[in-house]
């Protein structure tokens, strides 16, 4: 995971992973001024402080390259994403996936804003038609990667939207894919997202050759 003022919601993202995989490496790239460090580090997480805050892309790359198993699963520090699906994500990944996506749109989340549903699903629509990629959610923060996918490629992490760029890169680059549909959960605590940013990102990373030469 990556955090970034979680304190409301660590402590039991973190139990709730142990009480699922007792014996899985948590660890949590962390850009707090708050407790959440702490907090993680008490729980028996591992905690690499990226202090002062590089944003979402560079922190979540850090933690992939960071984690030591042969499968990285990755969650928002939040509450919204289901840990108890970790094990389904995991047994993809042990079966071939090298990326194991999740949708949290196939039909509007309770606690998803109507207008992130239908970006969500836009965005998702047209890396569809661009790139031939069977996907209902480019942004999903819930996925399991292989550690040799994730060490194969060459990263743009600079800038919003990195999660369409760890998915659409490693499609296009011959990984194996599949998505599985999961629930979404009320966030505890704020979000971060700048809905400008991320959007304009989203298109960039969809579109422009650079991020898949
Ligand atoms: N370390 C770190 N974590 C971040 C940064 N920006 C966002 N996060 C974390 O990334 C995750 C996703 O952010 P979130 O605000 O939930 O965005 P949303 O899921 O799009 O609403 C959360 O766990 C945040 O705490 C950052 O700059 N550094
Ligand atoms: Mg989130």
């Amino acid at each position: 995971m990556i955090s970034m003022n979680e304190e409301k919601a660590v402590g039991s993202v973190i139990d709730s992973i142990k009480q699922v995989v007792p014996n899985a490496e948590i660890l949590i790239v962390d850009s707090s001024t708050d407790k959440t460090a702490e907090i993680a580090t008490e729980k028996g997480a591992k905690v690499i402080k990226q202090f002062p805050p590089k944003g979402y892309g560079r922190a979540m790359e850090l933690a992939l390259k960071s984690a030591s198993g042969d499968v990285v699963i990755t969650m928002d520090c939040d509450g919204t994403y289901p840990s108890e699906d970790i094990p389904k994500l995991f047994e993809l990944a042990e079966k071939g996936y090298d990326l194991v996506n999740t949708t949290r749109v196939l039909h509007k989340p309770k606690h998803m804003p109507l207008a992130n549903f239908l970006a969500n699903r836009l965005f998702a629509l047209v890396t569809q038609v661009r790139h031939g990629i069977k996907t209902t959610d480019v942004h999903s923060g819930m996925r399991a990667y292989k550690k040799t996918l994730i060490h194969a490629l060459e990263w743009s992490p600079g800038g919003a939207a990195f999660p369409v760029e760890l998915l659409i890169r490693s499609v296009k680059n011959g990984y194996k894919f599949i998505e599985v549909p999961i629930d979404y959960f009320e966030r505890l605590g704020n979000t971060t997202l700048n809905k400008l940013d991320s959007t304009v990102w989203t298109f960039k990373r969809i579109f422009c050759k650079k991020y898949y030469h």
